[in-house]
């Protein structure tokens, strides 16, 4: 849908069609705790329940609303990753709501935690940006195995599900095997790519990409980046490069440059949005391996504390376990409500 609202010029019955396919889209997604993704996502977030949920669960029950349990609820917070800033906001606002509300049973404090976070999530929200104009460029940048390049074929499968022509481009011309590895994902979804050789430069590879794009009329480009440390200086200034390369051989912003997160790396993911956000303008978090981290508390901290988007995450290593962030549907997971 996505393209087909963009790139439009096509004819009624095109239309119409497309109309009609947008209709059976949202019939598909209203009830999205019956999906697929949905209960990926729950059973993903069990750990992270364990350490969070079922804790605030613990504390709540049969106790009275009192200070030492706000402390308390704030250890838990912390301790799930939610980090420090956005656990005491979090439990500012209970303390808040608990007077005003006239709360004393510990167990109503459940409900209000929940509605504070989908509010938090819900504030720093945003989809991917609908593309505007031909092509529209997505780049893909973070620390070395975040799951850029399966979250770029994942991306690319989404994309082309919706008809759209893709072009890849290699951009990781550092790790052995990385190149192949876009490769071996640009055949199996049967999209274009553009690479140039091991240890070539990656400034040169998205240059080449984006004259691809134009010529070759590719509606999207995704280019991938060597992963680097985000403490590694002569990387991030290498990334900025590429980066600058790029805006000025497209003449305007990159749609989108995505700082793909692994949810399992907890709090160093905020030292890493900030490395990265001085580099590059990132516009938006990919947050991936939500299935199975004990850390998913780093989401909250991440939207909070970066007041960054999470804007897709990734519950798994097949084409379909990658979605738009949806704060209630995730706080819903997290809560085990289905
Ligand atoms: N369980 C799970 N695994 C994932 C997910 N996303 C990526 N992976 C796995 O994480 C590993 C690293 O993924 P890549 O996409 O190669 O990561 P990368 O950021 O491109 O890594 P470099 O190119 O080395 O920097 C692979 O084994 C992926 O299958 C996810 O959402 N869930
Ligand atoms: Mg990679």
């Amino acid at each position: 849908m996505f393209w087909k609202r963009m790139f439009g010029g096509r004819s009624t019955s095109e239309q119409e069609n497309a109309q009609q396919e947008a209709v059976q889209e949202s019939e598909r997604q209203e009830p999205a705790k019956e999906s697929g993704f949905f209960k990926k996502l729950m059973s993903g977030l069990e750990k992270t329940k364990q350490q969070l949920v079922s804790r605030v669960e613990q504390l709540t029950t049969g106790r009275k609303v009192d200070e030492e349990l706000f402390t308390e609820l704030e250890e838990v917070l912390i301790e799930a990753d939610c980090g420090v800033n956005t656990a005491l906001l979090l439990v500012d606002q209970l303390r808040e709501r608990a007077r005003e509300e006239k709360i004393t049973a510990a167990e109503e404090l459940r409900h209000i935690l929940k509605e504070e976070m989908v509010a938090l999530l819900e504030k720093n929200a945003a989809p991917l940006k609908m593309p505007a104009e031909k092509p529209y460029v997505i780049m893909m940048v973070g620390v070395n195995g975040a799951g850029k390049t399966t979250t770029i074929a994942k991306l690319a499968y989404r994309f082309k599900q919706e008809k759209a022509k893709v072009l890849l481009a290699a951009g990781d011309t550092f790790r052995a095997g990385a190149i192949e590895q876009l490769g071996v994902w640009a055949n199996r979804l049967g999209v274009e790519l553009i690479a140039h050789q091991e240890g070539s430069d990656p400034a040169a590879v998205a240059f080449d990409a984006i004259n691809a794009a134009r010529a070759r009329g590719s509606d999207v480009l995704i280019i991938d980046t060597a992963g680097r440390l985000q403490t590694k200086v002569n990387l991030m200034s290498e990334l900025a490069k590429v980066h600058r390369v790029v805006q000025r051989e497209l003449g305007r912003d990159l749609d989108e440059i995505l700082l793909v997160v692994d949810a399992t790396t907890g709090q160093n993911a905020l030292s890493q949005g900030k490395f990265f956000r001085d580099a590059v303008p990132v516009t938006g978090i990919a947050l991936t391996k939500l299935d199975g981290t004990a850390k998913g508390g780093i989401v909250l901290a991440l939207a909070h504390e970066l007041d960054l988007a999470v804007k897709l995450v990734g519950v798994g290593e097949q084409y379909e376990d990658l979605q738009d962030f949806d704060a209630r549907a995730f706080v819903s997971a997290l809560f085990g409500e289905a």
